[in-house]
C-alpha cells in the first residue's frame, strides 16, 4: 500500500513537470498536444522507518569544572609507630627524694683507731745540752712516734697533739725548751735550791703529719736527773686527728 502510494505520487509529480515545462512556451498550446491534468492531492505521510544501527562512541568530552568537596570521610586506623627521634637535650633535676631507711650495723668499727702517743724517760742525768734530750727509757711507744735514738716525736698525722713533760731538778738548775722543727715553743725554767725539786711544761700543739717536736736543754742549766728511784720523763699524744 505505501509502494504504491508512492509510485502514484511520483507519477503525478512527473506529470506537473512536464506540465510546468512543456516546450518552454507557457500557454501556447500545439494542437496535438493534451492538457495537463490538475495535480493529486498530496498523498499520506508514510509511516516511521526502523532504527537505524547503532552508531559509534563518540569522542571523549572535555573535563568538567571541578567539582564541590566531598564531606570528610571517617577517620582511618592508627598507624605504626614511627622510628625514634633523636636524643633530646638533659631535663632539669628533679626534687630530692625522701629520705632512706636507716641503714643496718656495718662490720667496719664505728671509730677508726687513731691513737698516737708515746710515755718515754731520762735513763741518765745532766744530758748534753743545745741538743734533743734523748729519753731512751721507753714507757710507751707502741705506734713508734717517738724516736729514742733522735730524742725527737715526729708527728704521725695531721691533728692536735698534747705534750708534757715532769722534771726532777737536782744539783744543777733546769731550763728547757720545747721545740718543732727547729723553733722554741715555750721554756721551763727552774732554779735549783737545795734538795730534789720537780719543774714540768705542758702544751698543745697543732702539727701537720711529719712536724718534730722536742726538748732541748738551753745554756748550761742541764739539771734534768734521773737515777733508780727519781725520774724525768716526756710525754705526747694526739688529741684529735
Ligand atoms: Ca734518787
Amino acid at each position: 500500500m505505501a509502494a504504491m502510494r508512492s509510485f502514484t505520487f511520483l507519477t503525478l509529480m512527473l506529470v506537473a513537470r512536464e506540465w510546468q515545462t512543456g516546450d518552454g512556451q507557457g500557454t501556447s498550446t500545439k494542437p496535438n498536444e493534451c492538457l495537463a491534468g490538475i495535480p493529486g492531492i498530496p498523498g499520506t505521510p508514510g509511516t516511521n522507518g526502523q532504527h537505524g544501527p547503532q552508531g559509534r562512541d563518540g569522542k571523549d568530552g572535555h573535563p568538567g569544572p571541578k567539582g564541590d568537596p566531598g564531606e570528610p570521610g571517617e577517620s582511618g586506623p592508627p598507624g605504626l609507630p614511627g622510628k625514634a627521634g633523636p636524643q633530646g637535650i638533659l631535663g632539669l633535676p628533679g626534687p630530692p627524694g625522701l629520705p632512706g631507711l636507716p641503714g643496718t650495723t656495718g662490720s667496719f668499727p664505728s671509730k677508726i683507731n687513731s691513737l698516737f702517743a708515746f710515755h718515754v724517760g731520762l735513763d741518765t742525768k745532766y744530758p748534753p745540752a743545745n741538743i734533743p734530750v734523748q729519753f731512751k727509757k721507753v714507757i710507751y711507744n707502741e705506734q713508734n712516734v717517738y724516736n729514742t735514738e733522735t730524742g725527737k716525736l715526729t708527728a704521725p698525722a695531721d691533728g692536735v697533739y698534747f705534750f708534757i713533760y715532769h722534771i726532777t731538778v737536782y744539783y744543777k738548775s733546769v731550763h728547757l725548751s720545747l721545740k718543732r722543727n727547729g723553733a722554741d715553743v715555750q721554756f721551763m725554767f727552774h732554779e735549783y735550791g737545795s734538795s730534789t725539786h720537780q719543774a714540768s711544761g705542758s702544751a698543745i700543739l697543732k702539727l701537720s703529719k711529719g712536724d718534730e717536736v722536742w726538748l732541748q736543754v738551753v745554756g748550761d742549766k742541764n739539771g734534768l736527773y734521773s737515777d733508780s728511784d727519781d725520774d724525768s720523763t716526756f710525754s705526747g699524744f694526739l688529741i684529735h686527728g
